[in-house]
């Protein structure tokens, strides 16, 4: 969602929140009124005497305003859909999930509600479909009662009694394939006290894509059960999709701010650790409990398949601050998304100096240094000697530059490969029969953006040497002809 969206979206929460209050004093007036609006719907009435609101819905990672009210009975209205959508560049796969989004919309209410769930299953869709929601005391969380085939719409209440972040998934059929499928989500029940008010709440959820190698029809990846039963993803993603949370979609926020993120982990089997590298977690709300008070000073929180978090940070430097799972090589298959921090410098916080005991300060912004690590790697030692060349392949989305190189034979070469685009990227020469398993040579990290890494080479005997990106082996590739 973009910026101007965000902005709309302020001013009409507020609207919402101030004919909340209105009903709330008019409780046995005859009301009816609907809000509509891309993204969300808000509705109120009240039919004698107890009074009925339908929940506000948005998509992630926006989360809904606050409640601000009593107490009441609240309608959630949820879709069961099936739709092709782009998981990864250039890769569709056929995606189930709850009113369209991956994670499904965030549903707010508070302790005390009576929340009534209304699932309906598209008439269009293949399979049964229902919800487990882990805020319910109830057999199945709701999912037995819920179990509606395409076409159909099952409800069901339950007494919102304690107070957290609480995880919701489908439960039907195989639940491991809908959930991977993309059918879970998160809902907060808040609290009667609750944690201080921040500036920006933003709502992101984790999980898993099994793809098959081989299409299936259509040219569309199937879900590939031995690769689920082995736990081993082909993608590990925040908000249903590699790039969700990057390039025009990065979350956005100001130094100076504070913000609290709801992150859910729909699984199905990988446990995330949670991390936003180059912030500390003023407050972790462990397990998504609101019950107990919250740890103070945490790198890294813990959230189980099943389970979620909610943690609050303070922003004080500028800079792209990269969401992550700390278990760091799943950035490689897609698990990264990127909170983008405009303002003004804080040197006390952070400063880059540059060269030690240099006279001048670096003129380097901190966050362009911070941006700036460069790894080296040496992958043949070789005997050295002679004078070493220097080459830079710059790594783009999904690009070398230049993808053709031409080296002498017994010389050594000193790649530079710093990475330019949003994704994570490296490279790998092959041997000279094409071969990029055995022989092969790579840089051993994963470059991430704005990093830079370098690979030396003892140029072997002439012919054409194939490279590529390990993570983007399709699109990413080059040749290297030695004479
Ligand atoms: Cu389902």
């Amino acid at each position: 969602m973009g910026t101007l969206s965000k902005l709309a979206w302020g001013k009409i929460s507020t609207i919402h929140i101030q004919r909340m209050r209105n009903w709330a004093r008019h409780t046995h007036a005859p009301l009816l009124a609907v809000v509509v609006l891309a993204g969300f719907t808000a509705a109120s009435c009240s039919t004698g005497g107890t009074e009925t609101i339908q929940t506000v819905l948005v998509a992630p990672p926006n989360a809904p305003p606050r409640v601000n009210r009593d107490a009441t009975h609240v309608i959630v209205n949820l879709e069961a859909r099936e739709e092709l959508r782009e998981i990864a560049p250039g890769v569709e796969y056929r995606e189930w999930s709850f009113n369209g989004s991956v994670p499904g919309p965030l549903i707010r209410v508070r302790v005390g509600d009576t929340v009534e769930i209304r699932l309906r299953n598209r008439s269009e869709n293949t399979t049964l479909h229902n919800i487990d929601l882990h805020a319910v005391n109830g057999p199945g969380g709701g999912a037995e009662a819920t179990n509606v085939a395409p076409g159909e719409e099952k409800a069901f209440t339950f007494k919102a009694k304690a107070p957290g972040l609480f995880t919701y998934h489908c439960a039907a059929g195989i639940v491991a394939d809908h959930i991977s499928n993309g059918m879970y989500g998160a809902i907060l029940v808040d609290g009667l006290t609750r944690g201080p008010a921040v500036d920006r709440e933003f709502y992101v959820g984790q999980h898993e894509y099994y793809l098959s190698d081989t299409p299936g029809p259509g040219g569309i990846p199937q879900l590939d059960s031995t690769k689920l039963l082995a736990e081993e993803p082909t993608h590990v993603v925040f908000n249903g999709a590699t790039r969700a949370l990057q390039g025009d979609d990065v979350l956005r926020a100001n130094t100076g701010e504070t913000v609290r993120l709801y992150v859910t982990n729909g699984g199905p089997n990988l446990i995330s650790s949670f991390h936003i590298i180059g912030e500390i977690f003023d407050r972790a709300y462990q397990y998504g409990t609101l019950m107990s008070p919250p740890l103070q000073g945490i790198q890294t929180v813990l959230i189980p398949p099943g389970g979620a978090a909610i943690v609050d940070f303070g922003l004080d430097v500028p800079g792209d601050y990269k969401l992550v799972d700390h278990a760091i090589g799943r950035v490689s298959k897609g698990g990264l998304g990127i909170l983008h921090v405009i303002g003004g410098e804080d040197p006390e916080t952070f400063q880059a100096l540059g060269v030690p005991g240099a006279a001048e300060p670096s003129p380097t912004s901190p966050a362009t240094a911070e941006r700036s690590p460069t790894r080296t790697s040496t992958a043949t030692p070789g005997e050295g000697g002679g004078a070493t060349r220097e080459v830079t392949i710059a790594m783009g989305d999904n690009v070398f530059k230049p993808d053709a190189v031409d080296l002498s034979a017994g010389s050594r070469v000193r790649f530079t490969l710093p990475s330019a685009g949003l994704q994570p990227h490296n490279i790998r020469i092959a041997t000279l029969s094409g071969a990029f398993d055995a022989g092969a040579v790579s840089i051993p990290e994963v470059i991430l953006a704005g990093q830079s890494g370098t690979l030396t080479w003892d140029v072997p005997d002439p012919g054409t040497y194939k490279f590529r990106c390990d993570i983007h082996p399709v699109e990413m590739t080059g040749i290297i002809t030695v004479k």
